[in-house]
C-alpha cells in the first residue's frame, strides 16, 4: 500500500518547471566531466531523520504528522515505516540510504531481544533493498540514546558500557555485511567530556582506539569489506569531543595506527560548529588522503546549534563540488542527507520538498563547479599566485636541494624578497559570481 500515491516518482523538468515537484536542475543521467551526475552525488537518505524524527525539541513534543505511524514500539510498525521509506527513496530517487540500528528497529528488553528485532525489521530492508536495487551507504549505531551510555561508550569510564556498545557494533557489522552496505560510521556519539575534573583523558582517547581496532578486526574476520568512517563534531552532547574536526581526527587516526581503515565522513553543520566550513573540511581530509563520505545538511549561523538543516545554499554546495571533483569524486562515499525538516515542517510532504531542494543546489553547484575547471580561468589564477615555487629557488626547495645554511646564503646575498602579486580576493569573488550568476 503506498503512502503518497497523490506523489508520482520526482522528474527532472528543467529549471524553467515551476512544479515544485520536480527536478530543475539534477537530471541523474546528465553527464558532467564524463560521468552521470548520479554517479558524482551517490545521494543518500538518512533513516534517522526522515522516518524518526519527530519535531520534538528542548521545549516541546513533537509535531510531525506521519499517518503511516500506528503510535505502537512494534515490529510489524517498524516494518512498515521502512517499506514506506524506500517508497519515498524511489520516488525522490535517491540510490542509497543509511541508519542507526535502534532507528529501524526497537530496542528490547535484553540485548538478544534487541538483536532479534533487528533481523526482523533487517529482512524487510533485504527485500526492499533488493527489490528497488537502492543500497545501504553506510550503517551505524546508536551508542548514545540509552542511558547506559551517559559517560560515553568507548570512552566511557565504565568498561561494561565499552563491552555493551562492543556487542552493539559487531552486530550492525553483520547487519551491514548481509545488506551488502558500501561502510560502517563511527560517529562519537557521547565521546567526549564534560568535565576535567572527574576525567583520564589519554585512556578514554586509548580506549576508543581500541575499540576502533576491534571493529576492524571483526569486519575482517567475517568478510565485511566496506570503507569505515569518523565522522567529526566537536560539541553536542559534550562539551569537548574527541573527535572535534578532520584534523583532529586525522591525527587520532593516525597515533593509533587506523589510517589505512578508516576515512572521514564530514558533516557540514559540524564543521560549522567546529569554527570551519565544510568546504575547509573536505580539502583538508582531501589534501590527506582521507577524504570519504559527506553528511550534507547546513546549520543555522545565528543558532549555533546542530540543526541539521537541508543544504539550499549553491555558493556552498559550489565549494563542495569543486573539492570533490579536485580530490577525484566519492569513492565508496556519498551525499548522504544527515538533514531534517523543520518543526512547523510537519506535513508528509515537505520530506520530498526538503530533498528536491537539497538535490537540486548540489546538481547546480556541479554545473558551476564544472564551468569553473572547464574554463580552467580560477585554476590559472591561482598556479600564478604560487609561481614563485614553480622555478629558481621555490623550486629547487621543493626538489629537496636546500637546507636552512643554503638558504641562509641565498638571502644574505639576494638582501630582500622579490615582491610577489596581491591576493586579489576581490577579483578572485567577482570572478566566482560570474559563474554563478
Ligand atoms: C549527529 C551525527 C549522526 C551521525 C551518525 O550529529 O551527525 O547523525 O551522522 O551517527
Ligand atoms: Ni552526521
Ligand atoms: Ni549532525
Amino acid at each position: 500500500m503506498s503512502a503518497f500515491p497523490e506523489i508520482s516518482k520526482i522528474k527532472f523538468e528543467g529549471r524553467e518547471s515551476k512544479n515544485n515537484l520536480a527536478f530543475r536542475y539534477y537530471d541523474e543521467n546528465e553527464m558532467v566531466e564524463g560521468k552521470p551526475m548520479r554517479d558524482h552525488f551517490r545521494f543518500s537518505c538518512a533513516f534517522w531523520h526522515t522516518m524518526r524524527a519527530s519535531g520534538s525539541d528542548p521545549f516541546g513534543a513533537g509535531t510531525m504528522y506521519r499517518p503511516w505511524e500506528d503510535g505502537t514500539d512494534s515490529i510489524a510498525n517498524a516494518q512498515n515505516r521502512v517499506r514506506v521509506f524506500f517508497e519515498i527513496c524511489e520516488k525522490l530517487n535517491l540510490k542509497y540510504f543509511s541508519f542507526h540500528d535502534r532507528d529501524i528497529a526497537p530496542e528490547g528488553l535484553t540485548l538478544a531481544e534487541s538483536n532479534n528485532n533487528l533481523d526482523e525489521v533487517v529482512k524487510v530492508f533485504k527485500e526492499e533493498s533488493d527489490r528497488t536495487g537502492i543500497k545501504l551507504l553506510w550503517g551505524t549505531s546508536n551508542l548514545f540514546g540509552n542511558p547506559r551510555y551517559m559517560h560515553g561508550a568507548a570512552t566511557s569510564c565504565n568498561a561494561d558500557s565499552f563491552a555493551y556498545a562492543a556487542a552493539q557494533v559487531k552486530k550492525m557489522l553483520e547487519v551491514t555485511k548481509e545488506l551488502d552496505g558500501l561502510g560502517y560510521t563511527f560517529w562519537g556519539g557521547r565521546e567526549g567530556y564534560q568535565c576535567i575534573w572527574n576525567t583520564d583523558m589519554k585512556r578514554e582517547a586509548d580506549h576508543l582506539a581500541q575499540f576502533m581496532h576491534m571493529a576492524i578486526d571483526y569486519a575482517k574476520e567475517i568478510g565485511f569489506t566496506g570503507q569505515f568512517y569518523f565522522e567529526p563534531k566537536p560539541k553536542e552532547p559534550t562539551k569537548h569531543q574527541y573527535d572535534y574536526d578532520c584534523a583532529a581526527c586525522i591525527n587520532f587516526l593516525r597515533t593509533y595506527d587506523l589510517q589505512d581503515y578508516v576515512k572521514m565522513n564530514i558533516e557540514t553543520n559540524h564543521a560549522t560548529l567546529a569554527g570551519h566550513s565544510v568546504e575547509h573540511e573536505m580539502d583538508y581530509a582531501g589534501s590527506q588522503g582521507f577524504l570519504g563520505s559527506v553528511d550534507a545538511n547546513s546549520g543555522d549561523m545565528l543558532l549555533g546549534w546542530d540543526t541539521d538543516q537541508f543544504p539550499t545554499d549553491v555558493y556552498m554546495t559550489t565549494k563542495m563540488m569543486l573539492i570533490l571533483l579536485k580530490y577525484g569524486g566519492f569513492k565508496t562515499g556519498g551525499l548522504n542527507f544527515d538533514a531534517k525538516v523543520r518543526r512547523e515542517s510537519f506535513e508528509p510532504i515537505d520530506l520530498f520538498y526538503a530533498h528536491i531542494g537539497g538535490m537540486d543546489a548540489f546538481a547546480l553547484g556541479l554545473k558551476i563547479a564544472a564551468a569553473m575547471r572547464a574554463s580552467g580561468e580560477i585554476a590559472e589564477m591561482v598556479k600564478d599566485r604560487y609561481s614563485s615555487w614553480d622555478s629558481g629557488i621555490g623550486a629547487e626547495i621543493e626538489a629537496g636541494k636546500h637546507n636552512f645554511k643554503s638558504l641562509s646564503e641565498y638571502m644574505l646575498q639576494k638582501g630582500e624578497i622579490s615582491p610577489c602579486s596581491s591576493g586579489h580576493q576581490e577579483l578572485f569573488e567577482n570572478i566566482v559570481n560570474r559563474y554563478m550568476f
